[in-house]
């Protein structure tokens, strides 16, 4: 047997298309097409291109045409951006990137609408300026017109599958990134869409991952001359993809999904959103079958990216690789910051935000680049000891290792950071997570793979994992102590 089907994950930063392979006891992944994913500032306002991504959803599909019959294709991006389309399903404008600074003081603003309390456990998401309640207020506020004129809003996933299939649906775990959606009943908050003046027509019907949407288009099998194919409604927000690709069978594991962010958490059957869980700043977001995946956002390696793109824009070129070399090479247990500290989330000079939090905290101030990329390593991984702790705290649960996935991992040196901070074993891998999830998923929807275990089961015998072990525990313990002073209770 060799059944095929095709993932296309988009990545804050590039996407990829991947076949992946079945032949009945392992997937193989072979990828077909990759490209950038550059978002545009354009007046003043910073947009995703979907007009270009869109295009590389084509070129994905003339590519797929080499491989003969490919079943099913499905789309996974970043979480909590949306489209809007009008009644004749025109996309009304680019999607706008959720970090453009539109979401200002949105939060307040929300906040004296519906207490905060009420509002979490209404929703159970960590309140994140980036989320899509926060984002439709402002453009309420800003530009009603947009959406007196639209019809319905499409997360992105959703964007993609409705200009493959013409269907306008919206997949629950994308749905469930939006602070719009109800976890515990599993639909739409309406009241609290109500409340923030948010149309309730403007949603469209939720579907569980693993459903069929529809099958490509008359007009884009015309236009790209392929053969028909399943849209299979994959879990859409790509960290749902990625946690159904945990190589952890049994279900009760830690997970660290790496990428432009991280996510910290654990799978969970029904949705935690007491105070514990809101001051912990954890969320709750819907996973394949139904599952809570109950976890914290973490900005991630976006403090390393956005530096190594600032240092570009000054006529400097490093690579991934030469800034974990210096980062390893540099003192350790100087200075740390807070990565999630607001200041870090928007686009730009990165290197000089963090040598302003050390003076502003009375820290040494990186004096040389491996400095200043050990100072985030460091608070990255003590960060994740800090939410590791939140979460054990909220759940109840001890874990003694934490499965780091995605394309994070393969930086070691971030891996064994996270061991010796978090003072646990990290079991790394896959690497391509988030698009073999997606292809698990297309498999269990077609009936090619019975179910989410035997799926993690599968993944398990497919894939390598590296197994990096705590060490220098006393050090660590003091940093850990020095990093908590120094971000205070946050
Ligand atoms: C990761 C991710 C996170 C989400 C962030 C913004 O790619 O999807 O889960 O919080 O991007 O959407």
């Amino acid at each position: 047997m060799d059944k095929k089907v095709l993932a296309i994950d988009f990545g804050a930063s590039s996407g990829r298309a991947v076949i992946g392979h079945f032949d009945g006891e392992r997937i193989t992944l072979e990828e077909i097409h990759r490209f950038s994913n550059d978002p545009v500032n354009l007046g003043g306002t910073l947009y995703w291109d979907f007009l270009r991504l869109f295009h590389e959803v084509k070129q994905s599909l003339l590519k797929s045409k080499q491989y003969g019959q490919v079943d099913s294709l499905g789309v996974d991006t970043w979480g909590v951006d949306f489209g809007l389309i009008d009644k004749n399903g025109r996309l009304i404008e680019n999607p706008v990137h959720y970090r453009d600074s539109r979401t200002k003081g949105m939060m307040e603003d929300a906040f004296a609408l519906i207490p905060k309390d009420s509002f979490y456990a209404a929703t159970g998401n960590q309140f994140m300026e980036i989320n899509t309640a926060f984002q439709l207020m402002s453009v309420q506020k800003n530009r009603p017109e947009l959406l007196e004129q639209a019809d319905k809003l499409l997360m992105m996933p959703d964007l993609f599958n409705f200009f493959l299939t013409g269907e306008k649906v919206t997949e629950q775990s994308i749905a469930s990134t939006t602070q719009l959606y109800d976890q515990s009943g599993r639909c739409w908050a309406y009241r609290v869409a109500e409340r923030l003046g948010i149309r309730e027509s403007l949603f469209t019907n939720i579907v569980p991952a693993g459903t069929k949407i529809g099958t490509l288009s008359h007009d884009i099998r015309k236009e790209l001359d392929v053969r028909d194919m399943d849209v299979i409604a994959v879990c859409g927000h790509d960290t749902q993809s990625a946690m159904a690709a945990v190589p952890a069978p049994n279900g009760d594991f830690a997970f660290l999904s790496c990428g432009t962010w991280s996510l910290l958490g654990t799978e969970l059957d029904e949705p935690l959103t007491d105070e514990n869980a809101r001051i912990n700043g954890l969320t709750n977001e819907v996973g394949f079958g139904g599952k809570i995946s109950f976890l914290k956002n973490i900005i991630g390696l976006w403090l390393l990216q956005e530096s190594r793109r600032q240092w570009s824009r000054e006529g400097r070129e490093v690579t991934f690789a030469d800034m974990e070399k210096m980062a390893a090479e540099a003192e350790p247990f100087r200075s740390y910051i807070d990565p999630d500290d607001p200041r870090f989330v928007s686009a730009g000079d990165i290197p000089e935000r963090v040598r302003d939090f050390c003076a502003d905290s009375g820290q040494p101030v990186p004096e040389t680049d491996g400095q200043l990329l050990r100072c985030i390593y460091q608070s990255l991984a003590l960060k994740y000891r800090q939410a590791v702790e939140g979460l054990e705290s909220c759940t109840g649960r001890r874990f003694n290792a934490i499965y780091m996935i995605g394309g994070g991992i393969r930086d070691k040196l971030l891996c064994k950071l996270t061991a010796n901070a978090c003072k646990r074993r990290v079991i790394a891998g896959p690497v391509e997570a988030t698009a073999l999830g997606n292809i698990a998923v297309q498999l269990i929807a077609s009936g090619d793979i019975a179910d989410i275990s035997q799926a993690r089961q599968i993944i398990t015998a497919s894939e390598n994992v590296e197994v990096y072990e705590p060490d220098s525990p006393m050090q660590w313990e003091k940093a850990y102590e020095d990093f908590k002073l120094i971000i205070g209770g946050k």
